[in-house]
């Protein structure tokens, strides 16, 4: 990678997957990452959740320049992974994955965020969930090629299975697209849970969508602990998430290649591009 190219799939969706996430807002990709890679990264997580949760305060605590932003008995958030571990940063520059959120932001991206949550079932919790965005329906979307796509992508890959009574990430479907307030959107939801799809899906498997989407975490009942990392991006005139900028020396030992997407790098030269629906997946 040193000194070739930065290669990604275009388009990275097949249309049945593009039409998916145009009508529900959300896409799951079953198997989208390698089971060798799952398993590195499951491993680096694993490295530091003990790392992090053995210094003196784990909640101030910085790790391999990574924070908990959530440190609760029964999960944890982490905050910019990108830096902790090689296979953290292999995940967020998976040409695939990267593939995935150009094809949803409608052109190249740069790496906004970066994080993680290891959870597991909280016998307190109420039976409601944590709904939210992180932008909203004409704020940070927009059509071309009738098509949707949204300014803030995610993809959350979950590093254990999932089965119904793990937690997957709930949605409210079709939530993207609907100019409605969000609380008002959130208690129909409620009315007719048929409304809020789960992902259920085999370890390695990559939810994409647009921030616009109503989310949250989902509710554990088994005894497995859930593992997922979290990729956000942007086009790169956009800025990181506060407090996850890349530090000056992890950019400094970045492949050249990678460097637009790691830094945003290249600010306002967005190189945009569209696909149509019937284009068939890019291999
Ligand atoms: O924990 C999850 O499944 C959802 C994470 C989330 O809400 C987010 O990344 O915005």
């Amino acid at each position: 990678m040193s000194d070739g190219e930065f290669i990604r799939p275009f388009p990275a969706l097949t249309p049945a997957q593009r039409y998916h996430l145009e009508v529900y807002g959300y896409v799951v990709i079953e198997n989208a990452i390698e089971q060798d890679l799952t398993n590195r990264l499951l491993e680096a997580m694993l490295r530091l959740k003990r790392d992090l949760l053995s210094t003196p305060d784990p909640a101030k605590a910085r790790v391999r320049n990574c924070r908990l932003s959530a440190y609760r008995p029964h999960y944890l958030h982490f905050a910019h992974i990108l830096e902790a571990d090689p296979a953290i940063c292999e995940y967020l520059t998976h040409p695939r994955l990267v593939g995935m959120a150009e094809e949803l932001v409608g052109g190249s991206v740069r790496l906004e965020e970066s994080e993680a949550v290891v959870n597991e079932r909280d016998p307190d919790a109420a039976p409601r969930y944590g709904f939210h965005t992180g932008t909203a329906p004409d704020v940070g979307t927009y059509v071309e090629n009738g098509l949707y796509h949204c300014t803030f992508v995610k993809t959350l890959t979950n590093l254990t299975e999932l089965g119904p009574d793990d937690g997957g990430t709930v949605v409210i479907a079709g939530s993207h697209k609907v100019k409605c307030d969000r609380e008002t959107i959130i208690a129909a939801a409620y009315q007719d849970l048929a409304l809020i799809h789960q992902v259920v899906a085999p370890a390695g498997s990559t939810l994409l969508f647009g921030e616009a989407l109503i989310h949250a975490t989902g509710q554990i009942r088994s005894d497995r602990q859930r593992v997922i990392v979290i990729g956000g991006y942007t086009p790169p005139m956009f800025q990181a998430w506060n407090g996850q900028e890349p530090s000056a020396e992890f950019i400094a030992q970045t492949p050249e290649p990678l460097k637009p997407l790691i830094a945003g790098s290249d600010k306002w030269h967005w190189q945009q591009r569209h696909r149509r629906l019937d284009m068939p997946v890019a291999s």
